[in-house]
C-alpha cells in the first residue's frame, strides 16, 4: 500500500504505515533514512506488517466500504459522500447550487426550490447532520447549513437529494447546525454574524450596539422556524446534548466588536447552553417578540428571563474564542476546544443549572496545543483533538482530564502529525451515544506538497486515521485529496442508510406517463404541454414542433425499471438538463425564443444506441 511514496515530504513517504513515533523505535534497526531512497519496497515489505495495527482500508474492486461519511463541501455548496475507509467519493449531492451532473436546479422542483430560498447561485456547507432516533443514526435525513445566506437544507436519504431548503429568517452566516437529541424533534441553525434585527435599513446601521445574532429551531418535517432566541456575543458552533435538554453553542466576540482587534480583546468568551424546554415554556407564556413573523425570545444576559435560578441561556465563561463543542457519547460533558487558547473546556452538564457561579460547570481544562478546534469520540473514554496551528491530532482522555488541574497536559496521551493544519476532524459515529471508534478523518485545510501540484490552489487533504487500537495508537493511513472545501462530516455505518434503487412513483408530486400516454396539447396561445416518456433508446415524441415565443412546459418519465439507467433531456442553447433516474417522472419549463431546430438528447450514457436517443425541437417563426 504505497499511498504516498514519490512525495518529498520526508519519512512518512518513505515508511506508508510507519507512524513517527515508531520510526524512532526502527530508527536503530534501519539506519539513517535520508539517504536510502530506493529502499522503500523493502522496508514496506519488512516493517509494515510488524508495524501497523489497522485492519485492511484498501477496498478491493468490486468489494464495498463500511461506512458512508457525509462531508460538507463548504464554498461548493454540497454534501459529498464517501465511502470508508476506502476515502473513495461515492456522489455528490447539490443542496445550494446547480449541478448539471445531477440535473439539479434544473427540473422545475429543484429550480423552484433554489429560487424560493433565495435564488442564489451557491451556498457554504459545513455541518451535515443525520437525523437520529433513540441516540442512533435513522438514515432518513441529513441537515446542512448555509453559513453564507443564512439558510438550512435537508437531503433526503432515502434518494440523497435536498429537498427542502429554509431561508432563516433574523440570522446572517448560519454557521453550526445540528439536530436536537435523541429523537430529531428540531433542526438548530447557529447564526455567527451579528447584524440589525430586522435588518432591513430602519436603526442605526453603524452601531454594533443595536446588532445581534440569534439561534434559530426549525420543525425537521415543516422546515419552518419555530423560533429564535436573541443571544449576547455572536455564535459560532453547536452540539446537542443526547437527551434533548440543552443545545450549546460556542461563540467569539462577546466585545461585540466589528474588527478583529475588537473581537479578541477580551481573555473570555463563553458557551451557552440553551435550556430548550425553559425556552418553549417561554414561547408558549407569550414571553417574545414577533420579528419578521418568527417568535424572538430574549435570551441576552440582562433580559429579565436570565435572572433568577432558572435562565433560558446559561453563559459559561471560557477562555478566548472557543471554536468547536461537542457533547461526549455518555451525555455528561460539553467539550469547547479553546482556538486562540492551548486548552479545551470540560463542562459537566448536570452541573450547568446546580452551580451558582457558572464558571463551576467547568470540571476539566486540559492543555493540548496550539489551536485547538474540534473534538469527536471513539466511545472509550478518549476524545481527539484537532490541533490547528500544530498541524496534530492529539488523543486525550476525559476522566483524566476531570480529574488533573486545569492546565495540565497530563491527560494527553498521544499526538499525530497531520498534513497540514486541521479543521475538522470527524471519529465513525461520534455524533451518536455509541461510536464505533475505528475509523477518524482529519480534514486538513492545507495540503502543500502531498498531491501533483495542480496551480496555485492546492485540494485540501482529507487524512485517515485508524483509531482503533489503543495499544498501539493512531495510525494514519491514507491521504485523500478534497475539493473546496470540507468542514465537518458525519460518518453513518452503511447498515443504517437504506438507500432507494429506483423512484417509487408514489414519492413524486407529478405523474407516470408511460409508454402509449404521450400526449402534446397546446393550452392557450402561448403555452405547449407536452407529457412523455423516456427508455432506451427514445422519447415518447420524435420531435415537437411548437412556435416561437411558446412556453413549453415538458415533463418525462423514465420507465426503466432496471436500476442505474438514467436518462435525460438535455436540449441546446435552452440551459436544460433535465435528468430522469429510472421509475422517475421530472418536469422542466422554457421558452422557445429563437426559431430554428434543436437536437434534444440524453446526456447520460445509457445502451450502443445511446447516441441515437434523440428528438427535435422545431420551433418555427411566429
Ligand atoms: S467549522 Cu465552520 S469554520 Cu470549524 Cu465547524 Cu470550519
Ligand atoms: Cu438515454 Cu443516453
Amino acid at each position: 500500500d504505497e499511498q504516498q511514496s514519490g512525495a518529498a515530504d520526508g519519512f512518512d513517504s518513505l515508511l506508508p504505515g510507519l507512524r513517527r513515533r515508531d520510526f524512532m523505535k526502527a530508527g536503530a534497526a534501519v539506519g539513517g533514512l535520508s539517504g536510502l531512497a530506493g529502499c522503500t519496497s523493502l522496508l514496506s515489505e519488512e516493517e509494515e506488517g510488524t508495524v501497523s495495527a489497522a485492519p485492511d482500508h484498501s477496498i478491493p474492486p468490486g468489494e464495498m466500504d463500511e461506512y458512508y461519511a457525509f462531508l460538507g463541501g463548504g464554498q461548493s455548496g454540497d454534501i459529498r459522500v464517501v465511502g470508508l475507509p476506502s476515502m473513495r467519493e461515492l456522489i455528490r449531492i447539490p443542496v445550494f447550487q446547480r449541478d448539471s451532473g445531477r440535473g439539479y436546479g434544473h427540473d422545475d422542483e429543484s429550480r423552484e426550490m433554489l429560487e424560493e430560498a433565495g435564488g442564489y447561485t451557491w451556498g457554504d456547507t459545513h455541518h451535515p447532520r443525520i437525523s437520529q432516533t433513540d441516540g442512533d443514526y435513522d438514515g432518513r435525513f441529513a441537515y446542512v447549513n448555509d453559513k453564507a445566506n443564512g439558510r438550512m437544507a435537508r437531503i433526503d436519504l432515502t434518494y440523497f437529494e435536498t429537498d427542502a431548503i429554509v431561508d432563516i429568517p433574523n440570522q446572517q452566516g448560519t454557521h453550526g447546525s445540528c439536530a436536537q437529541l435523541p429523537d430529531t424533534d428540531l433542526i438548530f441553525g447557529v447564526g455567527e454574524f451579528r447584524a440589525p434585527i430586522p435588518n432591513d435599513g430602519t436603526g442605526d446601521l453603524h452601531d454594533p450596539d443595536e446588532y445581534g445574532a440569534v439561534l434559530a429551531a426549525i420543525d425537521p418535517e415543516s422546515m419552518n422556524v419555530e423560533w429564535e432566541v436573541l443571544v449576547d456575543g455572536n455564535m459560532d458552533n453547536g452540539d446537542g446534548s443526547k437527551e434533548g435538554r440543552y443545545f450549546f453553542t460556542t461563540g467569539y466576540n462577546s466585545e461585540g466588536a466589528v474588527t478583529e482587534k475588537g473581537m479578541t480583546r477580551s481573555d473570555r468568551d463563553d458557551v451557552k447552553a440553551f435550556d430548550i424546554p425553559r425556552i418553549e415554556a417561554a414561547v408558549e407564556a407569550g414571553d417574545y417578540e414577533t420579528i419578521n413573523e418568527v417568535p424572538v425570545v430574549d435570551g441576552r444576559k440582562d433580559s429579565s428571563l436570565n435572572q433568577g435560578d432558572d435562565p433560558v441561556v446559561h453563559y459559561i465563561p471560557t477562555p478566548k474564542s472557543p471554536h468547536g463543542i461537542s457533547v461526549t457519547p455518555d451525555n455528561k460533558y460539553a467539550i469547547a476546544s479553546g482556538k486562540l487558547d492551548p486548552t479545551a473546556s470540560v463542562i459537566q452538564i448536570d452541573k450547568i443549572d446546580e452551580v451558582d457561579d457558572p464558571t463551576d460547570a467547568i470540571v476539566g481544562q486540559p492543555k493540548l496545543g496550539l489551536g485547538p478546534l474540534h473534538t469527536a469520540y471513539d466511545g472509550r473514554g478518549h476524545a481527539y483533538t484537532s490541533l490547528f496551528i500544530d498541524s496534530q491530532v492529539v488523543k486525550w482522555d476525559i476522566e483524566e482530564a476531570v480529574e488533573a488541574d486545569a492546565g495540565s497536559e497530563s491527560p494527553v496521551i498521544e499526538k499525530i502529525d497531520v498534513h497540514y493544519n486541521p479543521g475538522h476532524l470527524i471519529a465513525s459515529e461520534s455524533y451518536t451515544e455509541d461510536p464505533a471508534g475505528d475509523w477518524l478523518i482529519s480534514l486538513n485545510k492545507l495540503s502543500k506538497d502531498r498531491f501533483l501540484p495542480v496551480g496555485p490552489q492546492h485540494p485540501e487533504n482529507d487524512q485517515l486515521i485508524y483509531i482503533g487500537d489503543d495499544e498501539a495508537g493512531m495510525e494514519h493511513v491514507k491521504d485523500s485529496p478534497a475539493h473546496a472545501e470540507p468542514h465537518d462530516a458525519s460518518i453513518c455505518h452503511r447498515s443504517k442508510l437504506d438507500p432507494a434503487k429506483t423512484y417509487d412513483p408514489d414519492d413524486l408530486d407529478l405523474e407516470y406517463t408511460d409508454e402509449g400516454e404521450e400526449t402534446m396539447e397546446r393550452v392557450g396561445d402561448d403555452r405547449v404541454e407536452i407529457e412523455m416518456y423516456s427508455t432506451r433508446n427514445k422519447y415518447g415524441f420524435q420531435e415537437m414542433t411548437v412556435t416561437e415565443g411558446d412556453t413549453i412546459e415538458m415533463q418525462v418519465t423514465n420507465i426503466e425499471t432496471t436500476s442505474d439507467m438514467l436518462h435525460s433531456v438535455a436540449i441546446p442553447e435552452h440551459d436544460v438538463h433535465m435528468r430522469v433516474a429510472p421509475q422517475e417522472t421530472r418536469k422542466v419549463t422554457f421558452t422557445a425564443d429563437d426559431p430554428g431546430v434543436y437536437w434534444i438528447y440524453c446526456a447520460h450514457f445509457c445502451s450502443a444506441l445511446h447516441l441515437e436517443m434523440r428528438s427535435r425541437l422545431i420551433v418555427e417563426p411566429e
